[in-house]
């Protein structure tokens, strides 16, 4: 196994011992144990688009959990979208829609997303599924009749201008243990703590920027402080990342706050009995990793084909159907559970977490896989700037995403930031995956078919078969010490390994002279073939799936386990077409011009299209900042191309279920026209009768909201400051 893994290495020095993890006094039977395990990723926020810096949890976690399959684990791999809270209740209100549709479209982008990149779920959920509500409002309701949940009047942030409380992304300040620049409730920039409402010092509105003042209020608090001596011992024998360790005991060990549950905000799941408080984003988040394993449990009843319908409701993927999964089992007894997470909310699972588990009685986590943060070029990502790789666009360019699995999943060890770049990208691809797997897999194939039509008649030989062996133990070693790096580099360490055996071997000198020894070595090789199938499988599914398919194989490789890297490869097979293709270096100039060009772009014009972002910055303060001037000059015929008219708005009416659209009638002399325009939030809808407006009356026709809109309305700016003329032009006139 490698030696060089930088978590491995954090494990072993921490516990002074090379040894296996199931060594430790409090040590968890290995894997793969009797009880069923699930493995979840954190919830991404439903407010954002995503980019490759984001993936790395996720194809992290989907390798880890492809992996416990592949020793044969009973798992369920879920997650769902983070609907609640202030991440996206600010967000939206920025865009000028409702917190249900702005959510509920990220949602549906992700369910989408993830499968893409072969991240397939058993189950994707999201926080606002009855599943979720009901379960999140057991927990809370079982939290307090045992005792564990308290009413205190606190102060909390106010906007005295919209006369509203300002609960966590609501208000920015000071952090009062580092004193960086933070969140409501979180110092993301800074020391990276949770931090409770009024904690943050010098507090103001991003909604108004004005300074906060405070206003009391009731609110529910769990006595975290009572789990003390508990979260000590959980910490003491949780697996997983070093950090997940590391970082908590210094919380625990300080004073330990209870914890404010509920918030003033008008967004997420009420508490259960008083409906005008709602629970804080971080109670209803985790309880959907319980609630997404149950749907997944339930996935197949009322179900006759679900076996063959990977389009079930809310399967992202094409997860198995999780008949006889059982969750609660799992959840509520003596699963195995395990989180992989960003490595700023390890607090929130290595603390809140077990302590509100603990409170209703259920089992804890086993493991936290927390991974470090991607870095591009050495600087963060930053949505707001568009200084990202999009997922969308890493697939547009048309690459396999298992080159971008491979790669992130090997670049450092899980908990260390890592870097992505074109260059970087570039030469791991080519070097590791082109020039020894893919070569390997390749010359071996093409051998074997042109000499023996497939697998040469011949016993492997016992240093082969001790090798694979070997790589065989390496692995399940690697996934017992959820080292997710060593897993993704097992396959290409094989390889290497192929690569030199076949070239000492030489077997194209032995054809003629030896070729009983001939046979042997391509015996050999096609072996190795099959193993390093088996072995990629967890991390590069796609092309784990090519290979067997150029093997001669049938079936899946993952539902057949190790066991598969030792047994007979088929005797025929056709000749093999290559599993990677080399990125040539106009390519890479090409990616970095683009990608440079883009963030210069957005650093000049900061108010065009940024795309909306979660995790870095929130861009919360409004853009003054004029857009320069377009640099292309139009003819008058092109300007003659817009038929603008003067209407009178006769009829105005808000649309239902929108928080920005408003449905107007406009007379434009020759007819009257329907059109939608986003207005409904700067303007009274009883003010718009009888204002004249400037259209575009020659616009495509779109639907909005269910609602037909016959043209364009125009106004200026953030504000929707209405176009209009100011004497007599009547409606229908022509505007040149
Ligand atoms: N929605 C995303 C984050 O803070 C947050 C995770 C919830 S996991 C239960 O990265
Ligand atoms: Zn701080």
């Amino acid at each position: 196994m490698s030696t060089n893994d930088a978590d491995d290495r954090d494990e072993h020095d921490e516990h002074g011992t090379h040894g296996r993890r199931d060594d430790r006094a409090d040590g968890h039977a290995r894997f793969p144990t009797e009880t069923p395990a699930v493995v979840t990723c954190g919830l991404p926020y439903a407010n954002g688009d995503l980019h490759v810096g984001h993936l790395r949890t996720y194809v992290g976690g989907d390798t880890f959990a492809r992996a416990l399959r592949t020793l044969g684990q009973e798992v369920a791999f879920v997650s769902g979208s983070d609907m609640h809270g202030t991440p996206v209740a600010v967000n939206a209100w920025q865009e000028g829609v409702s917190p249900e549709e702005f959510a509920l479209r990220h949602h549906e982008k992700y369910e989408e997303t993830f499968p893409r990149f072969d991240v397939d779920f058993d189950n994707y959920g999201h926080t606002r599924t009855d599943a979720n509500v009901e379960l999140t409002q057991a927990f809370v309701r079982t939290l307090d009749e045992e005792g564990y949940v308290y009413d205190e009047e606190i102060a909390v942030a106010w906007d005295p201008e919209e006369e509203q409380a300002l609960p966590d992304r609501y208000v920015e300040g000071t952090c009062p243990y580092c004193g960086a620049h933070a969140r409501g409730d979180e110092c993301d920039e800074g020391c990276g703590r949770h931090l409770e409402p009024g904690e943050i010092e010098d507090p103001t509105s991003v909604v108004t920027g004005n300074p906060a003042e405070y206003r009391t209020r009731s609110h529910k608090f769990f006595r975290l402080s009572e789990f003390e001596e508990y979260l000590g011992e959980f910490i003491a024998r949780l697996d997983g990342t070093s950090n997940a360790r590391n970082q908590p005991r210094e919380w625990i060990e300080g004073e330990l706050k209870d914890w404010c549950i509920t918030r003033d905000l008008d967004w997420g799941i009420p508490y259960p009995g008083e409906e005008e408080l709602i629970l804080y984003v971080w109670v209803d988040a985790p309880v959907e990793y319980v609630a997404s394993t149950k749907e997944f449990a339930e996935s197949s009843v009322g179900s006759d084909n679900a076996e063959n319908d990977e389009s079930t409701a809310n399967a992202a993927g094409a997860g198995s159907a999780g008949e006889g999964f059982d969750w609660e089992r799992a959840w509520a007894e003596d699963g195995e559970l395990i989180h992989v997470i960003g490595r700023d909310i390890i607090q929130h699972h290595a603390v809140f977490w077990p302590a509100m588990l603990r409170g209703v009685g259920y089992n804890e986590p086993r493991a936290i896989l927390a991974s470090g943060f991607v870095n591009l070029d050495g600087k963060a990502f930053s949505t707001s700037r568009d200084r990202a790789v999009w997922a969308d666009d890493y697939l547009a360019e048309g690459f396999d995403p298992d080159l971008y699995r491979y790669y992130v999943v090997t670049a450092t060890g899980f908990q260390q930031d890592t870097d992505f770049s074109w260059d970087r990208f570039q030469q791991r691809v080519n070097s590791e995956l082109v020039g020894a797997l893919g070569n390997f897999v390749y010359r071996s194939l093409l051998f074997a078919h042109r000499t023996y039509e497939g697998t040469p008649d011949s016993e492997l030989s016992t240093e082969v078969r001790e090798r694979i062996e070997a790589a065989i133990e390496d692995f399940e070693e690697s996934v017992n010490e959820y080292s997710v790096r060593a897993i993704g580099q097992a396959p290409v360490e094989l390889a290497q390994f192929g690569n030199e055996y076949i070239q000492q071997a030489e077997p194209w000198k032995l054809v003629d002279d030896d070729p009983g020894r001939a046979a042997q070595v391509i015996r050999d090789c096609v072996q190795l073939v099959k193993a390093i199938g088996v072995l990629a499988a967890p991390v590069m599914p796609g092309t784990a799936a090519r290979l067997w398919a150029q093997l001669g194989e049938s079936g899946s490789i993952e539902d057949r386990g190790l066991d598969a890297a030792l047994e007979a490869p088929p005797a025929n097979f056709d000749a093999p077409p290559e599993l990677f293709e080399r990125i040539e270096d106009d390519r890479v100039a090409e990616l970095n011009e683009d990608l440079q060009a883009r963030i210069e772009e957005s650093a000049a014009n900061p108010d065009a299209d940024a795309r909306e972002g979660s995790h870095e910055e929130s861009d919360t303060a409004a853009e003054t900042d004029l857009e320069p001037l377009t640099e292309g000059r139009i003819g008058f015929e092109e300007f003659q191309d817009l038929d603008l008219r003067v209407g009178r708005i006769e009829h105005a009416e808000a649309i239902e279920g929108s928080d920005k659209l408003v449905r107007l009638e406009v007379d434009i002399g020759i007819e009257t026209r329907q059109i939608v325009a986003g207005l409904k939030q700067l303007h009274d809808t009883d003010s718009l009768p009888d204002q004249k407006v400037v259209i575009v009356a020659n616009m495509e026709k779109a639907e909005l909201f269910g609602v037909e809109s016959n043209g364009m309305v125009l106004a200026a700016g953030e504000e929707a400051d209405l176009l209009t003329t100011h004497d007599d032009a009547s409606p229908g006139t022509r505007v040149r």
